[in-house]
């Protein structure tokens, strides 16, 4: 169907004119909301919808569903799964959370914030600091995702191993439901068994079962002191070794465990402006680990205490502790790099799988060898959250050959590397979601019974289907 001329005008009636952006008067701005980040998914749409309040998002939910128009919401537009752009159809409408900016309450003692849901993950960060506070979440693309994305993702990062993932952080929502209802779920209680958890299932919905406007997160104690090093490894059983000895040794200040293959440090070397090798010679592997605490000397002892252990039973080949901030950035952007920078290696094949950590080794190896039998010479950008059992094995072309080769073996490449996920027990979606991209995959290698229980809650908030229709489910 297409969107209603008097369902606009409504809509502008209603929100102003800086509430309703149509792709007729301003082609430009619209073209930025229909396409991801990577460029990867695109769609099309008649208008964007910036709200300025959660009344406004309650009035523009409604009048849709009294249309039957449905709505795509969408943040900062970070998203790595085609969940926040629109279908090609051009009956989907837009709606953009990103002018709800108010920080509404920070509480240092309670050790809460309130925030809308168009604040962003680093402006979050900063609220909290301003009182003294850490909200620890932290990605790559935390400058631009929003509050409502991460929450609508699940969101994970580089600081799970120790906080958990967005849903672990999160107290309390307020919540516009698909027939433009308001729930108001915005408590700081730790405590409160009052029946079902609703605000979980909001959390990683990716906005199909309604539209996020406000949050209420746990802030914890500020960690001012850090220690990094950046430890090169023969391989990833070497790497999760190492994760045992820093677990022995630093338990409670472990914040970080990232490792990265040769493939993908030699993308950021070669295209990251300022990356530089620590290392006089290449090795397979690399970890980022970094503690986090109170007192820079006694974080710096127990990483020291790490290494040593490490060293001593044959896990290290190479390291390098930073000895500042300077040097601490340019190390975290030997692993944060990536990301960026593999669009220079053509386009990208991305799997975010997660299997029990002790199961990593055993998937590098078994999908080398699959991968290598599909397309020889295929690229593995493997890098991730080892700490989480969280990889991200994303595949480039093989050097040399056309895009067109990676497209064309995509389907059996990316079987090689789920099916391997699945028999050690693992997950196709560790973090990024599901979105249009793997939502039949999840299909296919889904529980049945689970998949159904999702259709089931998915029925029966938004029984016309008009919150983020053909994601997830
Ligand atoms: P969008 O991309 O706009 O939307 C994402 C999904 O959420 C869509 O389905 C959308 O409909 C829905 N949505 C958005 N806002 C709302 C709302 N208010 N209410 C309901 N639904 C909503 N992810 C990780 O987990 N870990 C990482 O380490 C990580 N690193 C990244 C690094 C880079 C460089 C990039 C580009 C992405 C990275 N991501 C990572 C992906 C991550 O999913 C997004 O960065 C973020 O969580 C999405 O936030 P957003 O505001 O951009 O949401
Ligand atoms: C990361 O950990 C993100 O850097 C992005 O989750 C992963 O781009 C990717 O595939
Ligand atoms: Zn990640």
């Amino acid at each position: 169907m297409t969107v209603p001329d008097r369902l606009l005008d409504a809509l502008t009636t209603a929100l102003g004119s800086a509430g309703v952006l149509t792709a007729a008067a301003s082609p430009d701005d619209v073209a930025g909301h229909v396409v991801d980040w990577r460029g990867a998914h695109r769609g099309s749409t008649p208008a964007v919808l910036r709200p300025g309040s959660t009344a406004d998002v309650a009035t523009a939910v409604r009048l849709c569903h009294e249309a039957g128009v449905a709505l795509v919401p969408q943040g900062g537009n970070t998203g790595l799964c085609g969940g926040c752009v629109p279908d090609g159809s051009g009956s989907q409408l837009v709606l953009w959370l990103g002018r709800m900016r108010a920080v509404r309450d920070v509480d240092p003692v309670g050790g809460s914030a309130t925030v809308e849901a168009g604040v962003t993950l680093r402006g979050l960060q900063d609220a909290a600091a301003g009182v003294g506070r850490l909200f620890p979440l932290s990605l790559g693309s935390e400058g631009t995702a929003t509050v409502g994305g991460v929450l609508a993702t699940n969101a994970g990062g580089t600081g799970v191993l120790r906080y958990g993932m967005m849903r672990d952080l999160t107290l309390g929502l307020e919540v516009v439901l698909p027939d433009g209802q308001v729930w108001d779920g915005l408590r700081a209680l730790r405590k409160d068994n009052t029946g079902y958890d609703l605000k979980q299932l909001f959390v990683g919905a990716e906005g199909t079962l309604g539209v996020i406007t406000a949050a209420t997160v746990r802030l914890l104690p500020a960690t001012p002191a850090r220690a990094t090093a950046w430890v090169a490894v023969h391989d990833v059983a070497a790497a999760v070794a190492l994760l045992a000895v820093a677990q022995e040794h630093a338990a409670g200040d472990l914040t970080t465990f990232e490792v990265v293959s040769r493939e993908a440090v030699g993308l950021v070397l070669d295209h990251a402006p300022g990356a530089r090798d620590p290392f006089s010679a290449a090795h397979p592997w690399y970890v980022l680990v970094e503690l986090a605490g109170s007192v820079t000397e006694t974080l710096g002892t127990r990483l020291e205490e790490v290494l040593v252990a490490a060293d001593e039973r044959g896990l290290v080949a190479d390291a390098v502790v930073a000895g500042g901030p300077a040097q601490r950035t340019a190390l975290w952007l030997l692993r944060e790099g990536v990301s960026e920078v593999q669009g220079h290696a053509g386009p990208s094949l991305k799997h975010d799988v997660t299997v029990p950590i002790a199961a990593l080794p055993a998937l590098v190896a078994a999908t080398d060898r699959a991968l290598e039998a599909v397309l020889p010479g295929v690229r593995r950008i493997t890098y991730g959250h080892v700490g989480d059992g969280n990889l991200h094995h994303n595949l480039s072309k093989p050097v040399g050959a056309p895009d067109a080769v990676l497209r064309d073996r995509a389907d059996a490449l990316s079987a090689a590397i789920y099916d391997e996920v699945t028999r050690l027990g693992g997950s196709i979606s560790a973090e990024h979601g599901l979105g249009s991209a793997k939502r039949d995959l999840a299909d296919v290698y889904g529980d049945p019974v689970e998949r159904e229980l999702m259709r089931t809650v998915k029925r029966a908030l938004d029984p016309r289907g008009l919150m983020n229709p053909g994601k997830v489910v």
